[in-house]
């Protein structure tokens, strides 16, 4: 007979994912049976998507590979088995011969995106730095546009606590599709219209989070400028802005007024829009008269070239009937005011110059000084400390052979500049969290960029589409294996991750890969790496807490989440008593700011990208039910990838006599991609709809035919634009 002796530990999920839900898994004997939700988790409330039930399935799957594999040649799908010394060896032999040769380490690059944002997951940063200075894929494929955006307008990306929602008596869902992409957010939204408030989605697609809602209005793609520039015009016609609110808190409304007054006029706005002039209507009635009123600008509406300026003409009306500052109101997008809070030890190693309280662990003390570190020529510090420890900081300009800084390159143009980048070439690519192959625009490109590496190295669990580029396979640990310490860009709940199981094969987490590798140089080459050799996974993840966030969690130890989640003692409301971030302290309508980015000072019309006769539909890639971004979708308990599928309007379908289940080729100047045609009436005329994501045998590669536009705006904060993914044109043939 089996004794069977069930036990629980607390994780949380580190997706690209709003909820970063709660999780308790239940071990048997050594294997991880079951995950549920917690239901200690304010937010979370013991409940998780699909994709988090399927987890199980994910650790065991026959497909993870959890050896490190060497691929010869690259790309020949001939992939046999290694040992960690040997794939260590190889690749830190590789980084020294290649500083040897330019006399830096910029020839290394490092793509790592949001596959996991785990506090600990940023030891591949933090062992780059402890290098030298190499080139890094930098900027963001999510939010950047209309982060700048908000920026502008606010001076910062706050917001209220999202569980406050169920506070608002209206709610505009712009742009956004939480029903699939913020599923826990749907309880809130669904507590305020139970107390009657009134929920609005607009979208160009018939989404699962409008069939939810009280009004949808189908906006034709990005023209929501012009929609909520007339309700901006409505209210003022009608002498509903809150002329207090303006004239206290606001800079720019007489400019923007005698905009509204000069350019716009309702009747404009809804035929641009695609929508009747009573949705423009019914809108500017929330906003003014059923206050709060809750605006949440999604990621989707902001993917166009003019998304960035869609944001701040929606945010307009939203400040001119003064929905900001109030509990259950005011704009929401995403936020990075609680996800900063823990320390990014492992990213930002070394320590910076004075920096004090760097303990990691007992016995090691990083204090950033260098002191007895000599400096090595090409970057890096000899290491000092206890047996196997090693404690420095980053090579800095005026160390002998070392570059200014890192070569940041666009991660949204990835292949482009990396071809672009000649002194030195790039020669080595890291690629770790990043479906690059997958989710990069134009993945067709990446062919020629890939074709420079001399050596290429994936850490990620499955041999992903990525995997045809790499030499090397390290096999990553998952969340139920290790250690770590992740924070929502939504909600203010903290929690933490501790492992459930032992590594399943060989697999390791990115921190200890990390730390192996810099044991590894430093074995080959003493001093070559200062990232540190030793320190358990607990021991990172305790060194992430601050007193603040003790304080902030009201907690003494971090051992205490082990029990239960905490919910942040962070502000509930955002911009009260009207005091914004802004150069002037007030909400910029006009912004300066934007002005020297060469950007419109004001929220004017901006058009969208328009299709050309060659290529007249657009092709939209929102993002999936059953997958985060590239991750889970292959699963077979979530269907495999046999759904992928294009959506097309009916009336397109019929002209082109193409019925549900067809095969259909879609294509534009970048490539093409056949795959099965699905009729729906989710899709407006003249737009085709993949999800994006899919992968895996008979799956799309969409992304060869997605992107090659960037949006208005994202360099401010984010240093470059995004993909204006969603402004993608194709024409299709029935084959
Ligand atoms: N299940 C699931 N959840 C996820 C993800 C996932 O892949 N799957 N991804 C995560 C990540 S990385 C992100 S960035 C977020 C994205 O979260 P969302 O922003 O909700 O997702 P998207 O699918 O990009 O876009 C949302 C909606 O915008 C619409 N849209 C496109 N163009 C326009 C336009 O011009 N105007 C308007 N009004 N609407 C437009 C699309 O039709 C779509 O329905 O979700 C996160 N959560
Ligand atoms: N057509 C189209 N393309 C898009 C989008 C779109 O809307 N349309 N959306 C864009 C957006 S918003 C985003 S955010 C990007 C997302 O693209 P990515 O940032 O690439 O995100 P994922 O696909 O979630 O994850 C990438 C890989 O990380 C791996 N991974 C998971 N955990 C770990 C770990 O612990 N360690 C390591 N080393 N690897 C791990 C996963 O297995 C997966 O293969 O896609 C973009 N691409
Ligand atoms: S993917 Fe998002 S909703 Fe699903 S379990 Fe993870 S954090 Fe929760
Ligand atoms: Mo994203």
């Amino acid at each position: 007979m089996v004794t069977v002796s069930a036990k629980r530990f607390r994780h949380l999920c580190p997706r690209n994912c709003f909820s970063t839900c709660a999780i308790i898994s239940t071990v048997e004997n050594g294997r991880l049976v079951r995950v549920e939700g917690d239901p200690e988790h304010g937010f979370t409330r013991g409940r998780l998507c699909a994709k988090g039930y399927a987890y199980p399935q994910l650790i065991y799957s026959r497909r993870r590979i959890t050896v490190p594999m060497r691929q010869y040649p690259r790309g020949s799908g001939h992939w046999h088995r290694i040992s960690w010394e040997e794939a260590l060896t190889t690749i830190a032999a590789k980084i020294l011969e290649l500083k040897g040769r330019y006399g830096s380490l910029l020839s290394v690059c490092l793509n790592k995106q949001s596959g996991n944002f785990g506090y600990l997951h940023y030891a591949v940063e933090g062992m780059f730095n402890a290098m030298g200075y190499i080139t890094r894929a930098e900027g963001n494929s999510c939010w950047s546009a209309g982060l700048d955006a908000r920026i502008f307008d606010l001076g910062a990306d706050r917001q209220s606590d999202p569980e406050d929602m169920a506070l608002a008596r209206s709610i505009v869902l712009w742009g956004v599709n939480p029903a699939w992409t913020a599923v826990h957010q749907m309880h809130f939204i669904t507590m305020a219209r139970e107390q009657g408030a009134t929920l609005v989605v607009i979208d160009p697609l018939y989404t699962a989070t409008a069939a939810q809602a009280d009004y949808y209005i189908q906006v034709r793609p990005g023209e929501d400028g012009a929609l909520a520039l007339g309700v901006a015009r409505y209210i003022l016609e009608r002498g509903w802005q809150d002329e207090d609110f303006l004239r206290e808190y606001v800079l720019g409304w007489p400019e923007f007024r005698s905009y509204l007054e000069r350019e716009v006029s309702v009747v404009w706005a809804a035929e641009k829009a695609g929508v009747a002039p009573e949705a423009v209507a019914v809108l500017a009635k929330l906003l003014a008269w059923y206050k709060p009123a809750a605006i949440w600008t999604g990621m989707g509406l902001q993917r166009h070239t003019n998304g960035g300026q869609n944001v701040r003409a929606i945010t307009a009306p939203a400040a001119m009937t003064g929905n900001l500052g109030q509990p259950g109101g005011g704009l929401y997008y995403a936020s990075q005011q609680t996800w900063n809070l823990l320390k990014y030890n492992a990213r930002d190693w070394p320590p910076p110059p004075g920096a004090t309280g760097w303990v990691l662990w007992p016995g090691v003390v990083g204090d950033g000084a260098g002191d007895g570190l000599e400096p090595v020529a090409g970057g890096g510090s000899r290491p000092v400390g206890a047996a196997g420890v090693v404690a420095g900081r980053q090579a800095r300009a005026g160390d002998p052979g070392v570059a200014v800084g890192h070569r940041p390159v666009n991660t949204n143009d990835f292949a482009r500049q990396v071809l672009a980048c000649t002194d030195p070439p790039v020669k080595m690519l890291w690629v770790a969290s990043r479906g690059l192959a997958s989710q990069d625009p134009l993945v067709t490109s990446l062919e020629e960029a890939m074709g420079l590496m001399e050596t290429v190295v994936l850490v990620d669990h499955f041999l992903t589409p990525t995997a045809r580029f790499a030499d090397i396979f390290l096999p990553a640990t998952t969340p139920f294996e290790e250690w770590d310490v992740v924070l929502s860009y939504w909600h203010y709940w903290l929690g933490i991750n501790q492992p459930a199981i032992a590594p399943v094969g060989e697999s390791r987490s990115d921190l200890e890969i990390a730390m192996h590798l810099s044991a590894k140089m430093n074995e080959l080459s003493p001093g070559s790496c200062t990232f540190p050799t030793s320190g358990s996974q607990e021991e990172w993840v305790a060194a992430e807490f601050t007193p603040e966030i003790y304080v902030l969690a009201d907690i003494r130890d971090y051992r205490e989440l082990l029990d239960r989640p905490r919910k942040l003692a962070w502000p509930r409301v955002s911009w009260e008593g009207g005091k914004f971030a802004t150069p002037s302290g007030k909400y910029e309508l006009c912004s300066e700011q934007a002005q020297k980015c060469g950007l419109p000072s004001l929220p004017v019309y901006v058009p969208p990208a328009a299709p050309s006769p060659a290529y007249p539909y657009r092709l939209l890639t929102s993002h999936q039910q059953l997958g985060i971004n590239s991750q889970f979708l292959h699963l077979g308990w979530l269907g495999g990838s046999e759904r992928a599928t294009v959506l097309l309007p009916p009336g397109l379908a019929r002209r082109l006599g193409v019925r549900s289940g067809m095969q259909v080729c879609l294509y534009n100047a970048s490539g093409e991609v056949v795959l099965p045609a699905m009729v729906s009436r989710q899709v407006p005329e003249d737009v085709l709809l993949c999800y994006q994501g899919w992968y895996g045998p008979g799956a799309p590669e969409i992304n060869a035919i997605v992107g090659g536009l960037m949006t208005d705006m994202g360099s401010y904060k984010t240093g470059f634009p995004a993909p204006a993914l969603y402004d993608t044109f194709v024409n299709i043939y029935v084959l």
